[in-house]
């Protein structure tokens, strides 16, 4: 094959690989606005000039014909169209693997070792693909938690003798899109029992039903979720079992709440806020200030709880929780479904 063919191929895809990375650094830089990402494919981009500097540049101009370029008028239909910026990620993820396989190629006939630090490259591009998109799970999944705004903590102890799947209807028709089965009492066949039917309703289409302390129930009934106390499996080997199901872990420090974050949580509780009833062994109340304090130190959604009502929902909300979770708010007015709407009313109010 002439010399100067190889060059046209690699000067080809040497712009290609650069202007898809450019593309997916300006995503990662503008709208998710993530610098570590953004550090990475900056400096991918920058390695691959790096790696052909030794390479006269008037090699790679005078082999450059675009003008008669035979796949200059090729178009494929998928390439005029982009779902949003999840999709612009990938197509351009993939157009710069595929450049750097071809620079990898094509470049050994010229010098094997420049073919190997584009296959290094590439190999770069893989891990931080697979980084980049877990990355975007979990703001969506971010996004979606803090859609909830008021989380009701079904606590079968408040509720005596009433239909649990009565209750979950009638806030469901207040606005409420999330609950947590809490049963501390029964054993697991009743909440099994509860939890696949609510999941089965087809009124609660839109309900995320979270499953209190017991992995294995959520996984079994088909639950949006688990939330773990601190003694309950720790947080890596729940992630293990359920995948993109989501986590939340009851926090009450700075400390677990980085540490939580650390580990993969979807979600941290932070609480008590405010004396409770509703559990019995928590510690003392942690005051409004202290979701100040926790907000500034986690990214992934705040939730709060313990003695949240509608007195003291609105100072909850300013000082920074995303969802406020409540039990007897709700679970003991006198009207639930008045309850429930003032709760969420007065949130949206301070939001
Ligand atoms: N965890 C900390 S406080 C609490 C839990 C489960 C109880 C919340 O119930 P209430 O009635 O809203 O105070
Ligand atoms: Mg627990």
């Amino acid at each position: 094959m002439p010399e100067e063919k190889i060059y046209r191929v690699i000067d080809a895809n040497v712009n290609r690989a650069r202007e898809g990375l450019r593309v997916v650094e300006e995503v990662t830089r503008f709208i998710l606005e993530k610098p570590q990402f953004t550090a990475c494919l900056k400096e991918i981009r920058h390695n691959i000039t790096d790696i052909l500097r030794g390479v006269p540049a008037k090699k790679f101009l005078f082999s450059r014909n675009s003008q008669d370029d035979v796949g200059r008028g090729l178009y494929q239909p998928s390439e005029g169209r982009r779902d949003g910026y999840r999709d612009i990620i990938r197509a351009n993820m993939v157009r710069s693997q595929e450049a750097l396989r071809a620079l990898e190629e094509f470049s050994k006939v010229i010098d094997s070792h420049i073919g190997e630090k584009f296959k290094v490259l590439r190999f770069r591009l893989y891990s931080l693909e697979k980084e980049v998109e877990e990355s975007l799970v979990r703001r969506d999944k971010s996004q979606f938690i803090r859609e909830w705004k008021v989380y009701l903590i079904l606590d079968k102890r408040l509720i005596g003798g009433e239909d649990p799947i009565e209750i979950v209807k009638t806030v469901a028709a207040g606005g409420v899109t999330a609950i947590q089965w809490r049963d501390k009492r029964d054993g697991p066949q009743e909440s099994i029992k509860v939890i696949s039917q609510l999941q089965r309703c087809k009124e609660l289409k839109n309900m995320s039903v979270i499953v209190n302390d017991r992995v294995d129930l959520a996984l079994a009934s088909g639950a949006a979720g688990v939330h773990l106390g601190q003694d309950d499996l720790p947080l890596p080997e729940a992630r293990k079992l359920l995948g993109e199901k989501i986590i939340g872990v009851s926090t009450h420090s700075k400390e677990e709440a980085l540490k939580a974050e650390g580990e993969g949580a979807d979600y941290i509780s932070l609480g008590p806020i405010f004396p409770t009833q509703t559990k019995e062994d928590t510690g003392p109340p942690l005051g409004v200030k202290k979701i100040e304090e926790i907000k500034k130190a986690v990214e992934i959604p705040l939730i709060t709880i313990g003695g949240i009502n509608r007195a003291n929902i609105e100072e909850v909300v300013a000082a920074g929780a995303d969802v406020v979770a409540v039990a007897s708010a709700i679970l003991k007015a006198q009207d639930i479904t008045v309850a429930t709407k003032e709760l969420i009313s007065r949130f949206k109010k301070t939001s």
